[in-house]
């Protein structure tokens, strides 16, 4: 089958969003509202397990904080700390702290000169995804996506194939039109659970995880070094239209 659409994750395989961008915003959200939770670099690894940020969060209080178990309107407040959470989130994107991956944005140009369609599926909340693609891409590039699938347009986040369905939902495309590249175990899951041949970029906190489900593994969208592949004899070059074309059949 012909591809038709690249559907790319966000948090790890777009940016390395995670250390530097999420983890910061979270410590500045909770400072900020007076909690003295602090997510050091090895915690947040650990964190990194549940994926969305108010589900974090709980998974944090539960396991970590259970006093807070006893607080009035939980969610809302979980809410609320994730909403001051996102807003300095924001503030490092549009300080431009967060840069794209390398060979993300060939990638995505060479995708939109052969006519095939771009579409975004996370767990991030869809302001993050604008802002960053904003940020790093220019005032326009919101049009260079034919679909964004983000946050809590779905019930259940990844490793539920729900976002993934979603957006093939909105595309109109079969899976087997389509590959998803990915940073971690849960979004692999999350694509293949929905049909769709998943190559893997590693990212600092994916390193390690369990990719024997992926079609090809690499260490980022502009090396060359192909850590593992179920297809025999990709080209030596970075990852290219045609190299995708070839992981269809
Ligand atoms: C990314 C995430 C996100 C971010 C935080 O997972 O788990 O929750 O860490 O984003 P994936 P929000 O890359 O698999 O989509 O705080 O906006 O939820
Ligand atoms: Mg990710």
């Amino acid at each position: 089958m012909t591809l038709s659409a690249v559907l790319f994750d966000v948090d790890g395989t777009l940016a390395d969003t995670e250390r530097d961008g999420h983890r910061t915003a979270f410590n500045q959200a909770f400072h900020e509202l007076h909690l003295d939770w602090e997510w050091d670099v090895d915690l947040y690894g650990t964190l990194l397990q549940i994926t969305g940020g108010k589900e974090r969060i709980r998974f944090y209080i539960e396991n970590y904080a259970p006093s807070f178990l006893n607080k009035h309107n939980l969610d809302e407040w979980i809410a609320q700390i994730h909403k001051v959470k996102t807003e300095h989130f924001l503030n490092l994107l549009k300080e431009g702290k967060i840069p794209l991956r390398p060979g993300v944005e060939r990638l995505l140009g060479e995708l939109r000169r052969n006519n095939i369609k771009i579409a975004i599926a996370t767990t991030t909340t869809h302001e993050n995804v604008s802002t960053l693609l904003q940020c790093t891409l220019g005032e326009n590039a919101l049009e260079w996506f034919d679909v964004i699938g983000a946050g809590d347009i779905v019930a259940k986040k990844k490793p539920a194939p729900d976002i993934y369905q979603w957006v093939l939902n909105q595309l109109k495309l079969p899976a087997e039109a389509c590959i998803a590249v990915e940073d971690s175990e849960n979004g692999l899951k999350s694509a293949v659970a929905a049909g769709i041949r998943t190559i893997i970029t590693i990212s600092e906190y994916t390193r390690g995880q369990d990719f024997s489900d992926a079609t090809l593994i690499l260490e980022d969208l502009e090396g060359i070094a192909y850590v593992q592949s179920s297809t025999a004899e990709l080209s030596k070059e970075p990852l290219s239209v045609q190299t995708l074309a070839r992981l269809m059949n």
